[in-house]
């Protein structure tokens, strides 16, 4: 065990849990990762695809060299950093007077949550602006509703629902998404809370619910409504509700303009599981978590809004143990205030990206510049995301792999891991901030991202701002928390708690909406007032414990991908039957396994297949935009078998 030491630093893989990590380094490798004990989320333990990143880490699919395609049916040939960095400095330099910055589409997603990355975005802002994404594939709708909701999107402290009686989990898989609450919630669950888990699919949270319900999926709307109904009906609804809520008559009206029997016909769920779920609402203090998956659903923000005035005509706003916690304030401590000057000259929506590049006119995109993600795999419709980059003039990707995305660029730079970067992170499942250390040094000839703008800086007459080291910058985001008197060197032992929050929001009850109320949502879309005639099965790729997004082993994507059904939804073929799925998108090949705690209407497969092995579940996705926040509606699309 000799040459062996520890160093901490922080996870900001796309991920509410933003860890505190040890890394373990032996010969300037890691080789083991572990939480972080005195991290107060993390308490000594992470999930089983972090501990395993060191195996990627090291391994030899790691890109040192960056890769040219000279021509587009060419192959790509290693070329050294001068030429790749002297060539992509002049193609920008190029299309910008050419064809005006907005000629040049830089994109970005979760690769990394480290808050360096906005200083890229910066960069872009000071070269172009360029064309960037607009909207959110992620959290969009959501974020959207909230704001429209509330003025702001934020939550109770993340250890405030051990104030709860009852815990409504909407949408929320607690042992993929979020493994810290597990422990958490159990405990509060042995404290004599309720937790009430409602989902679409069945999933190994109903292992700690008390009540489980499967609706329909995109009907939690219609849940809200029947539970308000019945608030309404036996007088449980907060006496003072009207003192801080609008359109409280108006939200009445859309509630009791349809029986309780009605709702839960629309939701697919039983008067009884109805009257069961509005009893458990009503025996607060009641806190709903939120989760992320039912908002990328055409009618998502709608949805959300329903859940978000469920819990304001309750009384559950401003109160310990209350609220509706969809987002933790993940930026909002770090000062950026010297960025976002001056608006891009255009936006795309994120879910729109391959259809928008191919769109774009006046001026066409021209070159693309796609850093920390892997649109080809994880944006809706693939084929086409992956058309739009192959046919750009000068496409660039940068990331540590050949990924779906790469695999379509001119020029691919190789970057570092998280392991070898010097940044620091917010959490959007908690309110804890952490510094992101390079615990070794990255594989010879591979330059961070914030090392590849400083040697574009130098070329692109940017060097003034940013030819300086990544602490300068460091430095210049801490600047609101200094003035609240944390510094760098709070950050040396482990996390700092954001101090600009409270632990128990809205407790004033005052609203960051212009009449300083909350804005009760007072109409639904008529999609939503009525049971939907189809009832074919829709492709549902979600998160699995196996990888982060597309951050798969290679040796994993091989042969047809997984797709759990129900047995009645596919008359005729057998449980292992390799079939063929096809939507108005696209086909590929699956291997059927039959589950019989699905629903018949859901095809569930896993997030993040590589569309180069033919198991990307997005390459059956329509890119489409969620009612509001330009949101992926990534559940929705209808599915046949063959
Ligand atoms: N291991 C692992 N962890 C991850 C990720 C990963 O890829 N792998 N991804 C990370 C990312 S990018 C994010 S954004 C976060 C959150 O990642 P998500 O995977 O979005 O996490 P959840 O909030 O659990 O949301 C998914 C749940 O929403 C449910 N759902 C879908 N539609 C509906 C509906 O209409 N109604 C209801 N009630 N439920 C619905 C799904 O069945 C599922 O259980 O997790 C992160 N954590
Ligand atoms: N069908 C379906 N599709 C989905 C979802 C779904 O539920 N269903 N979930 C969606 C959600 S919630 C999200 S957030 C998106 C995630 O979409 P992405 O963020 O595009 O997903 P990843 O596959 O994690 O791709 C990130 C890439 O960044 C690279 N990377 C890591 N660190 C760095 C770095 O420091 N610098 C650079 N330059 N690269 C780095 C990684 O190697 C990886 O290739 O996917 C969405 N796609
Ligand atoms: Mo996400």
């Amino acid at each position: 065990m000799q040459n062996l030491i520890q160093k901490k630093t922080a996870c900001p893989r796309d991920c509410p849990d933003a860890c505190g990590l040890i890394a373990t380094i032996e010969n300037g490798r890691v080789v083991k990762l572990q939480g972080d004990p005195d991290h107060p989320i993390t308490q000594g333990f992470i999930c089983g695809r972090t501990s395993r990143f060191p195996e990627q880490q090291n391994s030899t699919e790691r890109l040192t060299k960056p890769l040219l395609r000279r021509t587009k049916s060419g192959d790509f040939e290693e070329i050294s950093w001068p030429e790749a960095l002297d060539l992509l400095a002049n193609k920008m330099r190029q299309f910008r007077s050419d064809s005006g910055a907005a000629s040049i589409l830089q994109y970005r997603c979760g690769g990394s949550l480290g808050i360096m990355k906005h200083v890229g975005d910066y960069f872009f802002e000071k070269f172009g602006p360029v064309t960037s994404k607009s909207g959110d594939v992620c959290a969009g709708a959501g974020e959207a509703a909230q704001l429209t909701d509330f003025g702001e999107f934020d939550s109770n402290d993340y250890f405030d629902f051990h104030n709860s009686k009852t815990i409504f989990l909407w949408g929320k898989n607690v042992f993929i998404s979020s493994i810290h609450l597990i422990p958490e919630l159990k405990k509060a669950r042995a404290n004599g809370t309720k937790i009430v888990l409602i989902d679409p699919v069945h999933h190994q949270t109903t292992s700690i619910a008390d009540v489980y319900v499967q609706p329909r999926p995109g009907s939690d709307s219609a849940i809200a409504m029947g539970i308000a109904r019945w608030l309404f009906e036996n007088k449980r609804i907060d006496p003072k509700a009207a003192e801080y809520c609008d359109h409280v008559t108006e939200f009445q009206a859309l509630a009791q303009s349809k029986s309780i029997a009605e709702w839960a016909a629309i939701a697919d769920v039983s008067p009884e599981e109805m009257i069961t779920l509005a009893e458990a609402y009503t025996d607060g203090p009641t806190c709903s978590m939120i989760g992320w998956g039912l908002q990328r659903r055409r009618h998502g923000a709608a949805t959300i809004r329903a859940i978000d005035a469920l819990a304001a005509v309750s009384g559950n706003l401003g109160i310990p143990g209350g609220g509706a916690s969809f987002y933790f304030v993940r930026r909002g401590a770090f000062d950026f205030s010297f960025a976002n000057q001056t608006p891009a000259p255009r936006t795309i929506p994120e879910p729109l990206l391959g259809p928008g590049i191919l769109a774009a006119s006046d001026p066409p995109i021209r070159m693309a510049y796609v850093w920390a993600a892997n649109p080809v795999a994880m944006l809706p419709d693939s084929e086409t995301v992956a058309k739009a980059l192959r046919t750009r003039e000068f496409t660039v990707v940068v990331d540590p792999f050949l990924t779906d995305t790469a695999k379509c660029a001119d020029l691919v730079l190789p970057t570092t891991t998280f392991l070898e970067e010097d940044d620091y992170i917010g959490s959007y499942g908690h309110h804890y901030l952490a510094e992101v250390n390079p615990v070794v040094e990255p594989p010879e000839g591979v330059l961070s991202d914030h090392e590849i703008f400083r040697e574009l800086s130098r070329r692109l007459d940017l060097a003034e701002e940013f030819d300086v080291d990544a602490s300068v910058w460091k430095q210049r985001v801490l600047q609101k928390l200094n003035a609240a008197g944390i510094t760098s060197n709070d950050f040396k032992n482990g996390s700092v708690k954001n101090p600009f929050v409270s632990d128990v929001l809205f407790a004033d009850r005052k609203f960051g909406t212009p009449s300083g109320k909350v804005n009760l949502i007072h109409e639904l879309h008529s999609d939503l007032l009525r049971v939907p005639a189809e009832t074919s099965m829709h492709v549902t790729a979600l998160s699995t414990n196996k990888s982060q997004a597309s951050q798969w082993p290679p040796e994993t994507q091989t042969g047809p991908a997984d797709a759990a059904v129900h047995p009645s939804s596919v008359p005729g073929y057998n449980d292992g039957d390799v079939v063929t799925v096809s939507t108005e998108r696209g086909s590929i090949q699956v291997r059927l396994c039959f589950d019989e705690r699905q629903r018949p209407d859901v095809l569930l497969m896993d997030k993040g297949g590589w569309h180069s092995a033919g198991r990307s579940a997005n390459s059956l996705i329509n890119a489409e935009v969620t009612d509001d926040g330009e949101c992926a509606v990534y559940y929705d699309t209808a599915a046949v078998i063959s």
